[in-house]
C-alpha cells in the first residue's frame, strides 16, 4: 500500500448531511487530517492554469461524480504532503462516492478502518443546503444542483455505502438533530471502536 502505514476513516452521507462540520469538530480532538475530496476539487477547479478546471467545474454543477482518476491524484497528493509531515491519520470526507475509486482506493491507497455514514432526510438537508447557498458562493448549492445531487447520492453512493457495511465497517450516525448531539454520537462510536 501507499504510503504505508495510515489510517483511513472515510465520512460518506447525502449532500448537506454534515459531514464537514463533524469532520472540523473531529479534527479538533482526535487530530486527524482532515481531507474533503470536495474542497479539493474545488481548489484544483480554482486554480489558474488547471487542465481541469473546466471538466470539475461542470461535474460540480451536475452533482455528477468527476472521473475518478482526478480525484484520487488530488488525494494522494495531499495525504503524501501529509504523511511528510509526519501525520498519520486522515479523515476522508465525501469520498468514495462510487464503486470504482472504492476499489481503486482501496487497492491504491488504503482500506480504511472504518466508515461514518450520517443519515439524514431528504427533507433536512434541502434546508440547510439552501440556507447555506444564501452565502455560500458554492455553484451546487441551488434547488437544480441540489435535487441532482441527490440522485446522484442514492444510485451511485448508496452502493458503496452497502459495500462497506458488508465488511461491518460502516458506523451509522443520525444527522437530524443539532450539531453538538451529532458529535456526542460521533465520538461515543469512536472510543466504542478503539479509534
Ligand atoms: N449543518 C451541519 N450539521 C448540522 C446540524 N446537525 N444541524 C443543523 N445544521 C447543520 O453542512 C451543510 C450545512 O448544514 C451547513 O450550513 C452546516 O452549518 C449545516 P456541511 O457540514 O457542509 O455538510 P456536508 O455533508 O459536508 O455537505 P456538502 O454540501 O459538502 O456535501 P456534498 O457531499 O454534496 O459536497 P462535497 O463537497 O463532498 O462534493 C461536492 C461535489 O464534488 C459532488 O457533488 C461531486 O460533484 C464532486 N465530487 C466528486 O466528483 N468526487 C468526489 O469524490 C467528491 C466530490
Ligand atoms: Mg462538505
Amino acid at each position: 500500500k501507499y504510503p504505508e502505514a495510515i489510517n483511513v476513516v472515510f465520512v460518506l452521507g447525502g449532500p448537506g448531511s454534515g459531514k464537514g462540520t463533524q469532520c472540523s469538530k473531529l479534527v479538533k480532538d482526535y487530530k486527524f487530517v482532515h481531507l474533503s475530496a470536495g474542497d479539493l476539487l474545488r481548489k484544483e477547479k480554482s486554480t489558474p492554469g488547471s487542465e481541469f478546471g473546466d471538466l470539475i467545474d461542470h461535474y460540480i454543477k451536475e452533482g455528477l461524480i468527476v472521473p475518478q482518476e482526478i480525484t484520487i491524484q488530488l488525494l494522494k497528493n495531499a495525504i503524501v504532503e501529509q504523511y511528510d509531515k509526519g501525520n498519520r491519520k486522515f479523515l476522508v470526507d465525501g469520498f468514495p462516492r462510487k464503486m470504482d475509486q472504492a476499489l481503486s482506493f482501496e487497492k491504491t491507497v488504503s482500506e480504511g478502518k472504518l466508515v461514518l455514514y450520517f443519515q439524514c432526510p431528504e427533507e433536512v438537508m434541502l434546508q440547510r443546503l439552501l440556507n447555506r447557498g444564501k452565502t455560500s458562493g458554492r455553484s451546487d448549492d441551488n434547488l437544480e444542483s441540489i435535487k441532482k445531487r441527490f440522485t446522484t447520492f442514492i444510485q451511485t453512493s448508496m452502493p458503496v455505502v452497502e459495500y462497506f457495511d458488508d465488511q461491518h465497517k460502516v458506523v451509522k450516525v443520525d444527522c437530524n438533530e443539532p450539531v453538538d448531539d451529532v458529535y456526542n454520537h460521533v465520538v461515543s462510536q469512536f472510543k466504542e471502536k478503539n479509534i
